[in-house]
Parts: structure tokens; sequence; C-alpha cells
């Protein structure tokens, strides 16, 4: 029935990602839709890859999590990371739902946050990294209310989820009151606001701020205790996109045909050419940022015994 009876060969660590849970050390899970549906060739590569240095510079394992031939994974090589960057692969874009599906049928898979911290679930990793969470879509006359899997997900899936808020697009004051009304932590990372991916301002509240990855990592351990499953920490981005409310505004406005997973990607590329590719550099730095951040809080976790 429902048991969690995923076979070894169903679900393959790298060998230091195995290495460093069964030691105890600190690893970081990585999503992949952003860089097979988010981010534009070369720079989608580039990210995957610096977001790994990030991670390690700062003392954390990457666990850069996909579902290739039949296996999720957590922890990739590099020529599964090209062929998950590579515009003229068919990757699938895989909420948590979809692993199922794509993991029986062999199918080649990029995760998004629900799907990351579903793989990182079942491998008992704590940290996740990303750009923006998905959540509460704008409303749009004619289209059905369109929320993110993630939200739902991080009721299940016992992750912290490193972020710079949630993706730019989204309604963020119904993102954020339906993370309460799911009861998921939210934490602010050295801020009072929840921060807007492209700027540090939202004009909205975070419930509660910890300065630092000890702060962080306390806050995360008394939640765990306490009964919570997936958390936000939410951290300002390192450097802002001038103008984007406006920017957001147009190519939403633009891509209004649009209907469901694709979305994210026909706005996206829409902002990447209003701002001349400024967007891209500012979605970059925001996912090394948030990957450095998840590393440091990873260690401290560690660091007080894990759990
Ligand atoms: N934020 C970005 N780019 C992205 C995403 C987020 O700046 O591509 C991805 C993440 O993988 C997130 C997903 O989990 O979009 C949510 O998609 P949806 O709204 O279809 O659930
Ligand atoms: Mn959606």
């Amino acid at each position: 029935m429902g048991s969690q009876a995923l076979s070894r060969a169903e679900i393959r660590l790298g060998p230091e990602v195995a290495a460093a849970l069964a030691e105890g050390r600190p690893v970081v899970a990585l999503e992949t839709s952003l860089i097979a549906q988010g981010l534009p060739s070369p720079r989608n590569l580039e990210a995957a890859v610096a977001c790994e240095e990030a991670v390690r510079a700062r003392g954390a394992v990457p666990a850069t999590t996909a579902v290739i031939a039949g296996e999720l994974r957590a922890g990739l090589e590099r020529q599964e990371l090209e062929r998950l960057a590579d515009p003229g692969a068919a990757v699938h874009k895989l909420s948590s739902r979809d692993l199922g599906w794509a993991l029986a049928g062999g199918a080649l898979g990029a995760t998004t946050v629900a799907g990351a911290i579903r793989i990182a679930a079942l491998a008992g990793i704590r940290f996740m990294a990303t750009g923006g969470i998905g959540g509460v879509h704008r409303s749009r006359a004619g289209h059905a209310e369109d929320q993110s899997a993630d939200l739902v997900e991080l009721t299940r899936s016992p992750v912290a989820v490193v972020c710079a808020g949630a993706k730019m697009i989204l309604d963020i004051p119904a993102t954020l009151e339906r993370l309460e009304s799911l009861a998921v932590p939210v934490l602010g990372y050295g801020c009072d606001e929840f921060p807007a991916f492209y700027s540090a301002t939202s004009g909205r509240p975070v419930p509660a701020r910890v300065d630092g990855p000890l702060e962080a990592a306390r806050a995360l351990a008394a939640a765990w205790a306490t009964g919570a499953a997936g958390a936000v920490v939410a951290v300002p981005p390192p450097e802002e996109l001038l103008g984007a409310a406006g920017i957001v505004e147009q190519a939403l406005h633009e891509s209004a045909a649009v209907e469901g997973a694709a979305v994210t990607p026909a706005a996206l590329a829409r902002i990447a050419e209003l701002t001349g590719g400024r967007s891209v550099e500012v979605n970059v730095s925001v996912v090394v940022n948030n990957a450095a951040v998840a590393a440091d809080c990873a260690v401290a976790w560690a660091r007080r015994g894990g759990g």
C-alpha cells in the first residue's frame, strides 16, 4: 500500500552525499528545474556548477536532485548536469507528484522545489536551496486558480528551503497567507521583510527573524521538534534588479495567454529580454547566494548535533 518502499535501485545518492549523510556531515539539496526550465543556456549550467561550488566552499556537500533513467538522484555527475542544462534535451519539469511516473517510465526530469524536497526527505537531507519558491499566482481573468505544489510539499517534507522569497511573478501577500494557513514556518534571514526575489522589499513582514546560521539552525531544530515539516528561510537578494516590479507586470501582461507550468519559463524569458539579460545575472547571484546560506545553516545545524 502507501508505504515508502523505494528500493536502493530507485534512489541513488552520489558517493560524496552518501558518505556525508552516513557521517552526519552537512548536505544541501539543490533543485534543477531552475537549470532546465528557468535559466537560459549557458548561464544555467554555470549557475548549477556555481551553486555546487558555493555549497562546498562553505563546508557542506551539494546534492543536486533529478530523475534519471529510472532512479531518483541526489548528487549528480558533471555530464548529468550538462544533460539537464542542454536546451536541446527534452527534460520534464517534475513536481513531487510527478516523481512516480518519471521513475517508473525512465523519464529524464528536473526537480522543482517540491520535487527536490521530496527527494531530499527520502534521502534524509534537511536543507535545500533555490532562487524563489513557487506559490500563489496572481489571479488572471479567464484562468483557473494556480498554486504551486511547492506550498503543500512543504507541509510533508521536513526540509528547510533557503530562498529569496517566492518567485517575483507571484502574488506575494497571498503566498504568505497560504504559508500561514499551511502552518509552514517562515524565517527572515537577517531581514524583517519578506524578500521579493529581485528586491529585498515586498512590503510584507516576516513572522520571525533570525540573524546568522546559528540562530537559523536553532529556530529550525525547534520548529522540527514542535512538529513542523518544511520551513522557508527567506534571504534578501545580494543584488537587486532595478524597476523589477514594473518589468514583471509588463512580462506577465504580455504572456497572458500562457497556462500552467509554462507560465514561469515564459515570464522569465520575457523579463530577461526586457532587462537585456540583467535579470538573469541577478537570478544567478540570488541562487548562488542562497546555496551558500543554506550550506552555512546546514553546517551550523550539523554542529549542534543534527537530528
Ligand atoms: N524560481 C525561479 N525560476 C524557476 C523556479 C523558481 O526563479 O524556474 C521553479 C522552481 O523549481 C519552483 C518552480 O519550484 O519554479 C515552481 O513551479 P510551479 O509554479 O509550476 O509549481
Ligand atoms: Mn502552477
